[in-house]
C-alpha cells in the first residue's frame, strides 16, 4: 500500500497520471483479471487469444501480489506491475537474447527480420503478451496483456506494458511454481493439438529444392543412406510467378506424382503458402478475391497493394468470415494433390515497399462476426494468426480424416491452436546456434511448444563442424528441420562428408529412438499445455542456480539435454544418468541424462514414423535412492481422430526394488481402448552404461540390479 501510495506520487511529480483498476475480480481459482476505468470492450474483445469465457466470480482477496496500476505515457495506455528484485522473468514470446528476461525489452510487433538484424532483433516474426514470474521460493504468476495493439514490454526495476491502443485488460494468474501457471495459461488460450506423428519427424528444407525431380533424388537419398526422415519441404519456387496456389509448369508440372513418389518412400510433404496473392486479373485466385472483395483496404477505402515475391499483391482480409471461409476453401484441390501439410510465411505480413517492412497502420481491416472493423494498428499482430487459422480449417475440411499440420512464421499469444513455428530467419554463426535454446526455451514458456530454428541456419552455409554441432542439438528441438535460403552452399546430412553424415545419422536415430517418449510429451503438451522443452530450472524450481541455465534444457521432466559444446552447465539435484545410445564417442552428440526416479519409453532406429511401432518398448530406468521410479507411454494410430473416441493408450510404468538385487517393474494400462501386442525389456541406466533385461510380454519386468 505504501510503495503504491509512493508511486502515485512520483507519477504525478512527473507529470503522468496514474489510474488505478476500475474492476478487479477473481475468475477462476488462481487467476484475476483487472480491467481499467476507461475500458471499451469494443477496441480490444473478443480476444483471440484467451478462448474461455472469464466472468466475476469472487472479490480480489486483499494479499494478491500481482496488481496493475494503469496510468498514461505521452498519450499512451500503459500498465505497470511493481515486482520484487528477486523476481526471474521469463516468455515475453519470440525473442533473442537470455532466457531470463530482466533488464530487457521488446515490442511487440510482428516483423520480417532477416537475420535478427532490424530494431536490434527487439521485434522478431510473432508477438506474445505475456510475462512468466518465478519467485525464490518457486511460486509462480503469470501476466497476460489481453492486447493485440501494438506495445511494448519493458522489464526493468517494474515490469511495464505500453501499448498504442486503447486501455486493455489483464489477466494474472497466481500458482504454486510455473508448472502450474503454464496450464493455467494452456487453460485460457487453448493447447496446440495433437499433430500428425509425422510432424515429429525429421524435416529436410532449402530454399528451394528445384525441379521436382531434385526432390524425389533427395528422398531416394535419405533413403539410400539411411538417415531417418520424414518430410521434405517445397518453398516458393514450386509455384508459377510466386502465385499461390498454382505450380510451375517447368519445374513441378505433375505435383499429384511428386507427392505420390513421396509417400511411396515414406515421405510427407509440405508446401509455402504465402498471404500475399498477386494482382494479376488473369489468375483465378486474385479474380476470385476480388469478386468476393476480400482484400485489406487502404485508409481511403481501396484495395490496398505492396510488393512482394510476386510483385504488386493484395492481403487477403482474414478479419473477415466471408475471408476465412474463402481462403479455406482454396486448400481443397490443393491438398487433394496429396499435399500433407502447408507452411504459411510471410505473414507478419511482410510489405517490401511497407512501412518498417508492413502495411500502414492505418489500412481497414473490415472485421464482421465476431470481430468489429478497425485499423491495422489493432489487427497487425493477430494477421498471421487469423491467416493460420483459416489455412487449418481449409486443410480440415479438405482432409477431415487426418490431422492438420501448418507451419507458420507469425503468429500472436494462442496461435498454438493453429500452427506450429519456427524462428524465422538465422543465420549459420555459433552465437545463432547457442541463442535457439533460450529462444525455443521463451517461445515454450509463452504457450507455443511446437517450435523450433531453422538447424543449420538459413543465412550464410555453416562450416562442417558448426552443422555437426547444430544437427546434434536440433534431434532434440520439438520442431527439427533443417533449412536454409537460396544462396548458401548444400546443407544436407551428407553436405560434409562422412564424418559430419555420420554424426547427422546418429543424432537423427537417436531422435527416432527417443519418439515414443516424444510422442507422450506432445500428447502431454496438447492435453494441458506442458512445454515439451523446457528449462532446467523446471527441474527443481527453488534452486536458483538454475534459473538462468541456458546451454541445457529437459525434455519434459525425465531427460536432461546437454550440448556438446556447454560449458559448465547448471545441473540440478540428484543422480542424472547419461543414456548410452551407441557406442561412439563423435565429439558430436548432446549428453542424454535421465533423472533419477525417471522411466522413459524408447523405440528402436526406424526410416521414418511410418514404420513407427509400440510392439516393442524399452523401458529405460533410473531407479531413485529407494529404487523407485515412474513413467508414461502414450499411443495411437499417430494420425487421425480415432484417439478423440477411444482409440489410444496410456500405460503407466512403475519400478520398485523386490529385493535387494532386483528391480521390477510393473506395468498398468490406466486409459484408452487401444490395444497393442507389446513386448517390453528393461534397460537399466546406470554409470554410463545402459544393461538390458531380456523381452518379455508379461506384465511383470524384471532385471537384476547386480552389475
Ligand atoms: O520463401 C523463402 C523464404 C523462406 O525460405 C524462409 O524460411 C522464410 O523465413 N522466405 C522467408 C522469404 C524470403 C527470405 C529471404
Amino acid at each position: 500500500m505504501k510503495k503504491n501510495f509512493l508511486v502515485w506520487l512520483v507519477a504525478i511529480m512527473a507529470g503522468l497520471q496514474p489510474v488505478f483498476s476500475q474492476s478487479a475480480s477473481i475468475t477462476e481459482p488462481g487467476v484475476a483479471i483487472f480491467y481499467p476505468a476507461d475500458f471499451d470492450s469494443i477496441k480490444t474483445l473478443p480476444s483471440l487469444a484467451v478462448i474461455k469465457d472469464l466472468p466475476k466470480r469472487d472479490s480480489l482477496p486483499a494479499d494478491w501480489a500481482v496488481r496493475p496500476e494503469y496510468f498514461q505515457v505521452d498519450g499512451r495506455n500503459a500498465v505497470r506491475f511493481n515486482l520484487d528484485e528477486d523476481i526471474d522473468l521469463y516468455g515475453t514470446g519470440e525473442v533473442i537474447g537470455d532466457l531470463r528476461r530482466n533488464g530487457t525489452d521488446v515490442t511487440l510487433w510482428n516483423t520480417d527480420n532477416y537475420e535478427y538484424a532490424k530494431f536490434e532483433g527487439k521485434q522478431l516474426y510473432q508477438s506474445h503478451p505475456w510475462i512468466l514470474g518465478v519467485r525464490p521460493d518457486g511460486s509462480s504468476f503469470g501476466i497476460l496483456v489481453d492486447n493485440s495493439w501494438r506495445q511494448e514490454i519493458v522489464l526493468d526495476e517494474d515490469a511495464e506494458i505500453i501499448s498504442e491502443g486503447p486501455s486493455f485488460r489483464v489477466i494474472v494468474i497466481e500458482k504454486e511454481n510455473p508448472q502450474e501457471v503454464m496450464k493455467s495459461l494452456a487453460n485460457l488460450t487453448g493447447t496446440m493439438a495433437l499433430p500428425p506423428l509425422w510432424a515429429l519427424g525429421y524435416q529436410q528444407s532449402r530454399y528451394s529444392y528445384y525441379p521436382d525431380t531434385a526432390v524425389e533424388e533427395l528422398a531416394d537419398e535419405f533413403r539410400k543412406r539411411e538417415i531417418p526422415a520424414d518430410v521434405i519441404w517445397m518453398d516458393i519456387d514450386y509455384m508459377e510467378g510466386f502465385r499461390v496456389f498454382t505450380f510451375d509448369d517447368e519445374g513441378f508440372p505433375d505435383p499429384a506424382g511428386l507427392n505420390d513418389y513421396l509417400h511411396s518412400k515414406d515421405f510427407k510433404s509440405v508446401y509455402m503458402i504465402d498471404p500475399g496473392v498477386k494482382q494479376d486479373s488473369t489468375y483465378f485466385v486474385y479474380q476470385q478475391g476480388d469478386a468476393g472483395n476480400h482484400w485489406v483496404l487502404d485508409s481511403l477505402g481501396n484495395e490496398y497493394n505492396g510488393e512482394v515475391w510476386p510483385g504488386q499483391v493484395a492481403f487477403p482480409d482474414y478479419t473477415r468470415p466471408e475471408t476465412q471461409k474463402w481462403w479455406a476453401s482454396l486448400y481443397q484441390d490443393f491438398m487433394d494433390l496429396g499435399i500433407d501439410g502447408v507452411w504459411n510465411d510471410m505473414n507478419e505480413p511482410a510489405v517490401f515497399d511497407g512501412p518498417d517492412g508492413s502495411m500502414p497502420d492505418d489500412n481497414i481491416h473490415r472485421g464482421g462476426g465476431e470481430l468489429p472493423k478497425d485499423i491495422h494498428l489493432r489487427y497487425h499482430n493477430v494477421y498471421g494468426l487469423l491467416m493460420v487459422r483459416s489455412s487449418r480449417e481449409g486443410i480440415m475440411a479438405a482432409n477431415p480424416e487426418k490431422r492438420p499440420f501448418v507451419l507458420s512464421r507469425a503468429n500472436f499469444l494462442g496461435g498454438q491452436r493453429y500452427a506450429a513455428t519456427w524462428t524465422g530467419d538465422n543465420s549459420a554463426t555459433w552465437d545463432n546456434l547457442k541463442m535457439s535454446i533460450p529462444m525455443s526455451l521463451n517461445l515454450s514458456l509463452s504457450g507455443q511448444p511446437f517450435n523450433g530454428p531453422d538447424i543449420g541456419g538459413f543465412t550464410k552455409s555453416p562450416s562442417a563442424d558448426l552443422f555437426g554441432n547444430w544437427i546434434a542439438l536440433g534431434a532434440y528441438y520439438p520442431f527439427s528441420r533443417n533449412h536454409t535460403s537460396n544462396d548458401t552452399e548444400a546443407q544436407e546430412p551428407w553436405s560434409y562428408g562422412k564424418k559430419i553424415e555420420n554424426v547427422s545419422r546418429t543424432a537423427i536415430n537417436r531422435r527416432y529412438r527417443l519418439m515414443p517418449y516424444l510422442y507422450t510429451l506432445f500428447h502431454e503438451a496438447s492435453e494441458n499445455g506442458m512445454p515439451i522443452m523446457r528449462p532446467a530450472f523446471f527441474a527443481d524450481v527453488t534452486n536458483e542456480e538454475l534459473r538462468d541455465e541456458q546451454q541445457s534444457f529437459l525434455l519434459g521432466e525425465n531427460l536432461l539435454i546437454i550440448p556438446k559444446w556447454a560449458e559448465n552447465a547448471a545441473m540440478p539435484e540428484g543422480d542424472w544418468q547419461t543414456v548410452q545410445f551407441e557406442k561412439e564417442d563423435d565429439g558430436y552428440q548432446a549428453t542424454v541424462k535421465l533423472r533419477d526416479g525417471a522411466i522413459v519409453p524408447m523405440g528402436p532406429v526406424i526410416q521414418s514414423t511410418e514404420d513407427y511401432s509400440t510392439k516393442q518398448i524399452t523401458l529405460l530406468v533410473n531407479p531413485d535412492n529407494n529404487g523407485n521410479a515412474s513413467g508414461t507411454l502414450y499411443d495411437d494410430a499417430g494420425e487421425g481422430f480415432g484417439y478423440k473416441n477411444g482409440e489410444y493408450s496410456i500405460h503407466k510404468f512403475t519400478a520398485s526394488k523386490i529385493s535387494k538385487n532386483k528391480l521390477k517393474i510393473d506395468v498398468e494400462q490406466t486409459e484408452g481402448e487401444r490395444k497393442t501386442d507389446r513386448q517390453y525389456r528393461i534397460g537399466l541406466v546406470k554409470g554410463g552404461k545402459v544393461v538390458y533385461s531380456n523381452w518379455s510380454s508379461g506384465k511383470k519386468l524384471t532385471i537384476s540390479l547386480k552389475k
